[in-house]
């Protein structure tokens, strides 16, 4: 998990995620002219220097850039409003220094349809408002989800004239105290799914938090960018930066 810092804005406005030993996964909406500037990586509790390991201790990175994705879009009118192409990277000043606080989330090889991960179980995290309106939170926050069937999404959103697209996916959960969900703050963080790979479970990127209709609204789950339409974008970007 990644934290993204900015020059003059509250701490934790969003997440992301360590994809390899330079770059960070996030959403496009977290870039703006200013930042962000820097990254905390291998932190839990944001407000404490003392809890945490000796041995493995949070770092902030410098960021060298920050890259939205080209065809990112933000539309307020219409029966088409939306976000879209909600994804970007950033790229470190140096290495990361891969250890058991600050590992990387897989990226797929290949990509299934938003529609293949209907019913999926998925997990996320951030430092982001545990409701809505809420203050968001010091100490890292995690959930477990469900992927929202697609064609469901797209109707409870069309009824507030918001598209969902092929590049998007949807998810939430419930507890004994209601919906579960991302809120304000946790925006760029991973939605994460655990899979098999060569015999080991293994935790890939599903996706990106993106946005919403309120939090933790059983009706409404959360919107993510859904990480496998973008295979060629990240591949692209990383290898030839
Ligand atoms: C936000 O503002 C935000 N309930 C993120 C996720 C959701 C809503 C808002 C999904 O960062």
């Amino acid at each position: 998990m990644a934290l993204l810092q900015y020059s003059s804005e509250p701490i934790n406005r969003c997440g992301g995620a360590i994809i390899n030993d330079r770059w960070i996964l996030t959403a496009a909406h977290c870039i703006n002219s200013a930042g962000p500037v820097k990254v905390l990586l291998g932190d839990l509790n944001i407000a404490t220097t003392t809890e945490e390991s000796t041995q493995y201790p949070p770092r902030v990175y410098n960021v060298e850039k920050a890259i939205k994705h080209p065809e990112y879009k933000r539309v307020f009118r219409g029966n088409g409003k939306g976000l879209f192409n909600d994804i970007a990277l950033v790229k470190l000043t140096e290495r990361i220094s891969i250890s058991p606080v600050m590992k990387p989330l897989c990226i797929s090889d290949s990509s299934r349809l938003a529609s293949d991960l209907d019913g999926q179980q998925v997990y996320v995290a951030g430092w982001g408002a545990t409701e809505f309106a809420g203050p968001t939170e010091a100490l890292m926050q995690w959930a477990r989800i469900n992927v929202t069937r697609h064609a469901q999404c797209q109707e409870t959103y069309s009824r507030q004239n918001t598209a969902v697209d092929n590049t998007q996916i949807c998810a939430n959960g419930e507890n004994d105290l209601g919906g579960v969900d991302t809120c304000r703050g946790d925006s760029g963080g991973p939605l994460m799914e655990r899979r098999n790979h060569r015999n080991r479970l293994t935790w890939y990127a599903a996706g990106v938090v993106s946005f919403g209709s309120g939090c933790g609204n059983v009706n409404f789950p959360g919107v993510y960018t859904h990480v496998e339409s973008f295979l060629d974008w990240i591949g692209c970007t990383v290898a030839k930066d």
